[in-house]
């Protein structure tokens, strides 16, 4: 595989002194945590910190200069310790090389370099915890929300750097759901397909996944963020995964729902053509200036209609929207921003705007160019909320509650595609997954068959 380069980290450092060029900049990488006795958890930068550098190791800063436009990173010295229990580091050359700073620096010269370039500054644009480092300057402000404001405003727009990173988690995740699909037969475990996906991803070489996975099948499948991964695999049952591995701290967040044992049913097939027609015109109306909770309702809508045709809601669509009838089988967002957090940053108070719509959503934008958001419409049938005599009593005119009797063991359907808002033209899909019902059927037939031939020979 052709990796990315590290060529566009340097732009987005120009970017952020743009964006603060009256302070000096200093932004704090992530440490280890100690899970207990002498073991840690696996080290993960601080999103910040991934986007200005690519720099994936612990202990390290980053001071920007904007007057004189200057770059530094301060790299961790590896002591003898460190060279016995961990190995080696990079060099000071190899890392300035890589990450394209002006100057990189040994840890210890921190205190000393930031005194230096504090010359002409008064404003300093740093976290709270890089409070102690500044103790030793003169007078001076620290501006945290600043900072916070600045880079939420510049992360939710991604640059072709930053895309290019993103469709590399993306192939590597979208072919291991496709192995997924191919290997899962019902007598397995919910932790089998787990596995299969995750050591698709390691062998690519993507240790890191964005998200704990969810493998959910039966009734499971209803629970939004069931992550036990522990039940068997029933035939008959659909199989709901969701699951994305990171490259480089950006994320993939897909889901795929197929049945167990190759075939979709009838009403299996009944409900998944609505969760997919829902799927593929919000993804067709993503646009810039399209609003996410326009967006949102448009899908309520499509769910209510499909809902309404197979006789498990009545009355007017408008109606099953405003009055909460749709959200018992659809309780979540369509969509949400992704990127280094796989429930990204939304882009700065700015950004947020009124949802002219009488639905309530988690997250209310306008989408721009540039935007990386996920589309992920589902319908579930919980029978928490579907045998509360509350909720039967509330909603008696809207649900038919006899019709839904079919459907309690059912479980959940979601389909999840990664999409990227283009200023010209459609919306590019940077999942690969197929998701017709023929061509899912397709794959687990192929997986079915590849097995029998390895048998036969
Ligand atoms: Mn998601």
């Amino acid at each position: 595989m052709n990796l990315p380069s590290f060529k566009h980290y340097s732009q987005i450092r120009q970017f952020l002194a743009q964006r603060l060029p009256d302070g000096l900049i200093l932004l704090k990488g992530g440490n280890p945590i100690v899970r207990n006795g002498d073991v840690e958890y696996p080290f993960r930068q601080q999103s910040d910190f991934l986007y200005l550098s690519g720099f994936e190791e612990p202990g390290a800063w980053i001071l920007i200069d904007p007057k004189r436009k200057k770059d530094v990173l301060f790299i961790p010295k590896a002591d003898e310790h460190h060279l016995v229990w961990i190995g080696t580091l990079p060099t000071l050359e190899e890392s300035r090389k890589r990450y394209g700073f002006s100057k990189v620096c040994y840890q210890d010269d921190l205190k000393s370099e930031i005194k230096k370039s504090f010359n002409g500054y008064r404003k300093i644009y740093a976290p709270k915890e890089a409070k102690d480092e500044l103790k030793h300057l003169g007078r001076h402000s620290i501006f945290p929300e600043d900072l916070r404001e600045a880079l939420e405003e510049l992360r939710a727009v991604k640059i072709p750097g930053e895309i290019e990173l993103l469709k590399v988690s993306n192939r590597v995740s979208g072919d291991a759901h496709i192995e997924v699909m191919r290997q899962t037969r019902p007598g397995q475990y919910e932790y089998e397909a787990q596995a299969v996906f995750e050591s698709e991803c390691l062998k690519s070489g993507l240790s890191s996944l964005g998200y704990p996975s969810i493998v959910a099948t039966g009734k499971n499948a209803a629970v939004l963020h069931y992550n036990k991964n522990s039940d068997k695999i029933k035939d008959g049952d659909l199989v709901l995964i969701d699951a994305g591995a990171e490259f480089r701290g950006y994320s993939a967040d897909i889901t795929r729902t197929f049945p167990a044992n190759g075939r979709f049913t009838r009403q299996q097939r009944d409900i998944y053509s609505i969760v997919l027609e829902a799927q593929k015109k919000s993804i067709s109306s993503a646009r810039p200036g399209a609003l996410s909770a326009e967006l949102h309702v448009l899908s309520m809508r499509i769910i209510a209609e499909g809902l309404k045709s197979l006789g498990i809601l009545k009355g007017e669509v408008d109606g099953l929207i405003e009055n909460g009838a749709v959200r018992v089988f659809y309780p979540h967002g369509l969509t949400h921003m992704l990127g280094l957090d796989v429930h990204d940053v939304i882009g700065g108070k700015k950004r947020c705007v009124p949802n002219p719509t009488k639905v309530p959503v988690r997250f209310s934008a306008k989408l721009e160019a540039g935007f990386v958001i996920t589309m992920e419409p589902g319908i579930y049938f919980i029978r928490f909320l579907l045998e509360n005599p509350k909720i039967q009593e509330k909603m008696k005119a809207q649900i038919n509650f006899k019709a839904v009797k079919n459907f309690l063991h059912f479980g959940g359907i979601r389909i999840e595609d990664d999409i990227l808002i283009r200023s010209v033209g459609a919306a590019l899909n940077l999942t690969h997954v197929p998701k017709e019902i023929n061509d899912i059927e397709r794959i687990c037939a192929e997986g079915r068959e590849f097995e029998n031939r390895k048998k036969r020979f």
